[in-house]
């Protein structure tokens, strides 16, 4: 007897997502949250050999990219963080009274960027919920993972775990993965006090520049990236600029590389 086609599309689906889940189980690099600079250091790493997947809390992975400033879905990049947007086949603009910087639809930047990363190799998981890290031997290992709509109703539903050399944390502004790697784990991180410094008020060149600065390995095996990173470091906020973010992505795929030494 043929296969009911409501069967055959809802085996297909099962079976392909299983095979990449499992696949998923065990990484070389798991990055948490699917922002610009989560984005872009997933592609980046995808085409150097790094068996890498994104876990984003919500539907559209993207971040604060889709809304642009206050909602208007435009952003702004400078100049040194243009080749990224090339290498993205993002569409940008000079802004005629101020060189060195440019305008971009940030709905074309959000779906780009999704789809670079996904098409170099990464796998991303949506709607999916990092609630703590792995942590064995002095060293952050992975991560506990649950669907967002069970963290988000309450459920009582054990997680599952991923194994990886590496964990990015890409959360943005509350710094989550670190925040559970200091307060659960009990671990001092590579700032000036061992803690999670704050995020300061807005300043835009200091907060741009900070934020590639800032982003690091904070303890053995766990990285930050774009604004989780200079939330850790005390750094400035910039707003609906996104060089920092782009160029953030690019450092740190650039340092999980050498540690992992592909
Ligand atoms: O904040 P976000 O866009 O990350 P980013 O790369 O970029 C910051 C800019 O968007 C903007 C800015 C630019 O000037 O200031 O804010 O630093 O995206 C972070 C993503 O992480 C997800 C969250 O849903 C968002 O999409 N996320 C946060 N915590 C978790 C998570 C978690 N525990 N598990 C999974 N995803």
């Amino acid at each position: 007897m043929n296969q009911a086609v409501e069967n055959v599309i809802s085996n297909a689906i099962v079976q392909s997502f299983s095979k990449k889940f499992s696949d998923a189980l065990t990484l070389d690099a798991a990055i948490v949250g699917g922002g610009p600079s989560a984005m872009t250091a997933a592609r980046y790493l995808a085409e150097n050999g790094v068996k890498v997947a994104v876990f984003e809390r919500k539907l559209a992975p993207g971040g604060g990219t889709w809304g642009g400033g206050m909602l208007f879905n435009e952003v702004v990049v400078q100049d040194s963080a243009l080749h990224i947007l090339d290498k993205f086949n993002i569409i940008h603009q000079p802004i005629a009274d101020a060189p060195g910087y440019h305008t971009l639809d940030s709905v074309e930047m959000a779906s780009a960027l999704i789809y670079g990363a996904v098409h170099a190799g990464a796998k991303i998981f949506n709607c999916i919920s990092v609630e703590d890290i792995v942590f064995k031997a002095g060293k952050v290992n992975g991560l506990v993972i649950n669907w967002t709509p069970v963290e988000r109703l309450g459920m009582h539903v054990d997680p599952l775990t991923v194994i990886a050399d590496v964990v990015i944390d890409g959360t943005g502004h509350p710094s989550e993965i670190i925040r559970m790697a200091t307060d659960k784990a009990m671990i001092e991180i590579d700032t000036p006090n061992g803690k999670i410094m704050g995020e300061r008020p807005m300043w835009v060149d200091s907060g741009e520049n900070s934020t590639v600065e800032n982003t690091k390995e904070y303890f053995p095996g766990l990285f930050a990236c774009g604004m989780s990173a200079n939330n850790c470091s005390g750094g400035y906020r910039m707003g609906p600029i996104f060089g920092g973010m782009l160029l953030s992505g690019e450092k740190v795929a650039k340092l999980v590389l050498e540690k992992l030494k592909k």
